[in-house]
């Protein structure tokens, strides 16, 4: 007999209890709360393959409450995923286990997102649910019609992000888009009656959604409303009316579950309470049985699916697309073209020259801005916007929404098959950094297109101009940020910037051709070259990025005047510069004393961690206040960035020192 749906959901509640009190750390109140909701999910609708968590068109699920993370365990191991294993699970946030105390995209195939940061998984579902309808507009639904379902708490729905996705998926219609909202009105501090007295559901009916209810406790229920939501065009918000710890009778609906384990009598009460067998980690052979076949649910769509494909003659190309292989052929006769016709351009507008390249020579990107569009330089002239009408555009218009924005963009890399690429003023990646970390964490590969680097944004003044930007998003382990100095280096960034999370950093103002000739070898993949070489005897190297780097070679020549030898290094990304081999870093920064070779490091931004590359006691010129509001050159001059003032201050300190 096949056993009922409360006891498949109390497996999952018996090894989040066990998991919890194993590590005496966890959050056992989510999973009790929406074992249920998840258990109708995962046997009545997901469309899944536990033996292929990589198959293309499989349903994407998001634990946006990535606290519950033992939910989304449960499942995998009790559907027959090849991990977690149960002992895995006996390993629940300990070092080395894939189990880890948030779900980890990295750690286990099946785990689609990492989540835990509140609020970014739904929206990271948004750029997901966008992917496939962007593929399926171009494969058609033989090869990709798949749902993206998400479990989101009561937190989720309260950050701002939630507001950006929200509205974006509304826009967009993402009919397949279907969130599972845990309504428990528990938080941590306790009701959410301390916090919130807004309509949930009247916000997101405003925001164009299709929202229904159920009682979340009741698969049946819960199924139903799954039907509902999957029958309307809009995106779906069910709320899904739960209790926190739901079977531990002591501490069920209070935030006593949330975040602890329960204690060794409240679990013994619940497990009686509930009727599961009171040995630990163990799932009796009749549930088991079940749950696995479920894993087994999608083998025959799955096998129909590969046929389709086998059959379709479009079999490489969908595959090489959702691989993510990205060539960089497009680079030398692009820089070939360029370099045929030199002008002084903004990196800014290169990066538009280059994005015409890469967007006719690989079909897999998606640009965007968040309504930036005519500064950002990110929609090339073939690129239609991406709509609710035509989800084939390679263009999304955004809004304001640079939070959601990121947050899509690592749905949509992570979802496979697209490239994203958005963009915004460069000080405003502090709207999009948890974001940003995100792409750094799961390395989902996103190309931030970030212009306005620097006081040469002019006008727009302070609020405007980033100071501290570079150095911090340089500080995030996984990204690369890249600051180029000229057309040519743009475009050698853009080439790079296809394996990783990266930042670009572009000016808004001209920029002189600096490198006038192409060699085979992608100079910036270097992170740092030496762009001039000293005439007479070096005394000086010259650090410099982006817009610097002119600043810094017109700086050289007045030394040279007056027989200073001065080396000018371009450095537009210190991450791949770090990565190089020892003999190359020494032969670019030779690691002598600043007496026999002043290192002097330029950037229009904090001089803060700049003796990184010319010692404690090199110079470093910078700014190290907030900007100003004047036309571009006034900035650079009142603060001291000019070839003149800079050559001065290099005299004057090699005086100073003695050197
Ligand atoms: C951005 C962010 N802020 C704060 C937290 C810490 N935190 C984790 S769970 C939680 C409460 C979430 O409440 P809810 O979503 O209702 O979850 P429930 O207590 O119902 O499981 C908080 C504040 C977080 N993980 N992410
Ligand atoms: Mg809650």
């Amino acid at each position: 007999m096949q056993p009922t749906d409360r006891r498949l959901a109390n497996a999952i509640r018996a090894l989040a209890m066990d998991a919890v009190e194993t590590a005496n750390s966890g959050h056992p109140g989510m999973p009790m709360g929406m074992a249920d909701a998840a258990t109708a999910l995962f046997t009545r609708h997901l469309k899944f393959d536990a033996s292929d968590p990589n198959w293309p068109d499989r349903d994407r699920f998001i634990l946006s409450a990535g606290h519950g993370s033992m939910l989304i365990y449960a499942l995998l191991y009790l559907t027959g995923y090849e991990r977690p294993t149960l002992d895995d699970i006996k390993r629940f946030r300990q070092l080395g286990s894939p189990t880890a105390g948030h779900p980890e995209n990295f750690e286990l195939p099946g785990v689609e997102v990492t989540t835990g940061p509140l609020g970014q998984g739904l929206a990271m579902a948004v750029g997901m649910a966008i992917a496939e309808r962007h593929l399926n507009a171009s494969y058609g639904d033989e090869l990709v019609d798949h749902h993206t379902y998400v479990i989101a708490g009561d937190g989720c729905l309260m950050e701002g992000v939630n507001h950006e996705a929200v509205g974006l998926a509304g826009h967009l219609r993402l009919g397949r888009l279907i969130v599972m909202w845990d309504d428990n009105q528990i938080t941590i501090d306790g009701s959410t009656d301390l916090s919130r007295n807004e309509d949930v559901v009247a916000r997101h009916q405003a925001a164009q959604w299709h929202v229904c209810e159920c009682d979340g406790l009741d698969a049946e229920d819960v199924s139903r409303a799954l039907d509902e939501a999957k029958r309307d065009p809009r995106p779906s918000l069910i709320r899904c009316k739960t209790i926190i710890g739901y079977g531990a009778p002591n501490k069920q609906g209070t935030s006593a579950t949330h975040g602890a384990a329960l204690g060794k009598d409240e679990v013994e009460a619940a497990r009686a309470g509930l009727g599961i067998d009171p040995v630990e980690f163990t799932v009796p052979e009749d549930v088991l049985t079940a749950w696995r076949a479920s894993g087994k649910r999608g083998a025959v769509d799955h096998a129909q699916w590969k046929e389709r494909l086998d059959a379709s003659g479009r079999k490489v190309e969908f595959l090489s697309q959702l691989n993510g292989q990205v060539s960089d052929a497009w680079l030398r006769p692009y820089l070939d073209r360029l370099l045929a016709d030199l002008k002084p351009v903004a990196t800014r507008k290169a990066s538009e020259m280059a994005l015409e390249a890469i967007n006719a020579a690989i079909p897999a990107t998606i640009g965007g801005s968040a309504d930036l569009t005519g500064s950002n330089n990110t929609k090339t002239k073939t690129q239609e916007p991406l709509t609710a009408d035509n989800y084939g555009g390679r263009y999304i218009y955004y809004g304001i929404r640079e939070f959601g924005m990121a947050a899509a963009m690592n749905g949509m890399a992570l979802h496979g098959g697209v490239v994203p690429y958005g963009g915004t003023f460069l000080v405003f990646t502090d709207y999009a950094r948890p974001a940003i970390r995100l792409s750094a964490l799961q390395q989902a590969r996103v190309v931030y297109v970030m212009t306005h680097d620097s006081i040469g944004l002019g006008e727009d003044g302070p609020t405007h101009q980033p100071i501290e930007h570079l150095q911090s998003l340089r500080a995030m382990p996984g990204l690369e940020v890249y600051r180029p100095a000229d057309a040519v280096e743009t475009a050698e960034c853009l080439a790079l910037s296809s394996d990783k999370p990266s930042v670009l950093a572009l000016t808004r103002q001209n920029l002189k051709p600096l490198r006038t000739e192409a060699f085979d070898e992608n100079l910036c993949g270097r992170g740092a070259y030496r762009l001039k070489s000293a005439g007479t005897a070096r005394k000086v190297i010259i650090i410099a990025t982006g817009s610097e780097v002119e600043i810094a070679l017109a700086a050289a020549e007045k030394l040279e005047g007056q027989g200073i030898g001065a080396d000018v290094v371009s450095m537009p990304c210190t991450e791949r510069f770090d990565a190089q081999p020892w003999d190359y870093r020494e032969d670019i920064l030779p690691d002598v004393s600043n007496r026999e070779i002043l290192r002097v490091s330029i950037e229009a931004g904090t001089t803060f961690g700049w003796e990184r590359y010319v010692g404690l006691h090199g110079l470093k010129i910078g700014i190290d206040r907030f900007g100003v509001s004047s036309p571009a050159p006034d900035a650079y001059d009142y603060l001291g960035l000019t070839p003149d003032k800079v050559a001065v201050r290099i005299t004057d300190f090699m005086k100073q020192r003695g050197i």
